[in-house]
């Protein structure tokens, strides 16, 4: 059975494969990106067995995405084949501003995933079940499924962890906020990027980020080049700088952080060492177009846990 479960919607990404803008893009790239099956691939790549739940349609698409994840070890063993609703899509549009971000998911198959997607005996004994904010945008059976799993009635036993992963592309900060607030409360751990707390929250540091989520062990608020800062309920906050790092595209950078971040807490390794592992996972993301990209070996990130503070960055 798997330590880590991972539940969240995957679509099928299309991006102009020359980096130019999508209305004049003359061919497109095929991709596969979802937050949450980002997390699972990088857990396991890390060595931890993950499995994705998920729901894709009966379509070319949901046989790629599910392909896809399962190739880097992800187990996808109890993802749902839906025959009434489609794989979800969404297309990236490079601009002088920045990369936006267009979904076409409204009704897609993992919309439809509900609480009953969690309550499966293939699941019992996880330790961990990672969810993120996204999927609290998709559908109210999504959220039943987000409230059911924070208050530990899914998967018993297991601490959950929740990335509040902001869209302003599904739903607006004024809706978004109190709701992601009222969801990351229940959580046993919480990411947030310091970014996406000042627009939801008005919250500027890590700190007051801490002091609206009262609930969680561990609050762990991200900045960024500049790096996070892992706050527990009990003891002083940690801070770890980020590496540098000349930044290609940063989307799919706070998965990989989340996955190294959550290898760490799964190992028992404390605090510091838990964000240097964030840290070293995120670098090689930041780095590629890609939304993945495989993290370090096992000697590097063990030689890189072991510098003293000093030689860290
Ligand atoms: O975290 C990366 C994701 O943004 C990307 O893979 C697509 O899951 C996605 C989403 O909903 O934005």
């Amino acid at each position: 059975s798997p330590e880590v479960v991972c539940v969240g919607e995957t679509m099928v990404m299309l991006a102009p494969d020359d980096g130019g803008s999508l209305e004049h893009a003359a061919r497109l790239t095929v991709g596969v990106g979802g937050a949450e099956s980002n997390v699972a691939a990088g857990l396991a790549r890390l060595g931890h067995r993950a499995a994705w739940v998920s729901r894709v349609g009966d379509d070319p698409f949901g046989r790629r995405v599910v392909a896809e994840v399962a190739a880097a070890g992800v187990d996808v063993s109890l993802v749902t084949v839906d025959p009434d609703a489609p794989t979800g899509l969404y297309l990236k549009d490079p601009g002088p501003g920045g990369t936006r971000v267009h979904y076409h998911r409204a009704g897609s198959a993992a919309s439809r995933l509900g609480a009953a997607d969690l309550a499966r005996t293939g699941l019992a004994g996880a330790r961990l079940l990672h969810l993120s904010g996204i999927t609290a945008a998709l559908s109210g059976a999504c959220r039943d499924l987000l409230v059911s799993a924070l208050d530990g009635r899914a998967l018993p036993g297991a601490r959950v962890s929740f990335d509040v992963n902001h869209r302003p592309a599904l739903w607006p900060a004024d809706r978004a906020g109190p709701v992601l607030r009222d969801l990351a409360d229940r959580a046993d751990v919480v990411l947030v990027g310091l970014d996406e707390a000042a627009v939801l929250w008005s919250a500027d540091d890590p700190a007051a980020v801490r002091a609206l989520l009262p609930g969680p062990e561990l609050v762990v608020v991200k900045d960024g080049s500049v790096g996070a800062t892992a706050l527990p309920r009990t003891g002083p906050a940690v801070f770890v700088p980020a590496l540098p790092v000349d930044v290609v595209e940063p989307v799919g950078a706070g998965d990989a952080f989340a996955a190294g971040f959550l290898s760490g807490l799964l190992r028992g390794l404390d605090l510091r060492a838990c964000l240097r592992l964030g840290h070293l996972t995120a670098a090689p993301v930041l780095a590629v177009p890609g939304d993945t990209a495989p993290p370090p070996d096992s000697e590097t990130i063990a030689r890189a846990l072991a510098l003293p503070e000093t030689m860290w960055t």
